[in-house]
């Protein structure tokens, strides 16, 4: 498949291939929460398939399939073998060889969601892989994070901050972390989850489907 044409963002053209969405953000921030709570969220209303990244392991992979969130054979694995944004943003083969086989089983009306390994504030999915990207913060991270900024922060396509039930526990003031997020951002859209609740999951496969819907029209 070619690299150029036709594709939202400047990604590959759409034409024979499921619709991408890249999740990323820090290690521990909620991306296989979210990518399990959109499956259960959009399994009925789109065919979907899931890819995951991890260094060394299948965890995410293992842990979607042990949820059961959709048949195995639509849950694949990439072990990166290296630092996660490097499989994501500069050397995408093993990401694009995942969807494509995913392509042939979801169809060209699907959805697949690409989820990245952990990493930091600097990493971002090139669109030769996806389509649109939302990145996921967490606010037990602090509410100073999303001032920090970093290109997930300001120019992910959706920025998902999550766990807004732990901000009592670690003293974080969501509404400052939202307006903060909305600062940076110039316009781009927020959406706060907490997705061990389901708190905000529809907004987002909402989102999701609208971009989706877009792209195709
Ligand atoms: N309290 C709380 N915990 C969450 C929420 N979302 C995810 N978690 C937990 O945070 C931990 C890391 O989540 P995970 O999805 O594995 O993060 P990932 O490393 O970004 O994929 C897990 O123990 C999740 O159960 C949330 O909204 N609230
Ligand atoms: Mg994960």
């Amino acid at each position: 498949m070619g690299l150029t044409g036709g594709g939202p963002s400047g990604s590959p053209s759409l034409e024979g291939r499921a619709f991408r969405v890249g999740i990323g953000g820090p290690v521990g921030s909620g991306k296989t929460a979210l990518v399990a709570a959109l499956c259960a969220e959009l399994k009925d209303v789109v065919s979907l398939g899931v890819v995951t990244n991890d260094i060394y392991t299948t965890e995410d992979a293992d842990t979607l399939r042990r949820l059961g969130v959709l048949d195995a054979e639509r849950i694949k694995a990439v072990r990166t073998g290296c630092c996660p944004h490097t499989a994501i943003r500069d050397d995408i083969g093993a990401n694009l060889e995942a969807v494509e086989e995913l392509d042939e089983l979801v169809g060209e009306d699907g959805l697949v969601l690409v989820e990245s390994g952990g990493d930091n504030l600097t990493a971002t999915f090139s669109y030769g892989l996806i389509d649109k990207q939302i990145f996921v913060l967490d606010v037990a991270g602090g509410d100073k994070v999303a001032r920090k900024g970093g290109p997930g922060v300001t120019r992910s396509d959706l920025l998902v901050v999550n766990k807004v039930d732990l901000a009592p526990m670690v003293g974080a003031d969501v509404e400052r972390m939202l307006s903060d997020a909305v600062d940076v951002r110039e316009g781009r859209p927020v959406l706060a989850t907490t997705v061990r609740s389901g708190d905000g999951v529809e907004a987002v496969a909402g989102w999701v489907m609208a971009v989706r819907q877009a792209a195709r029209c």
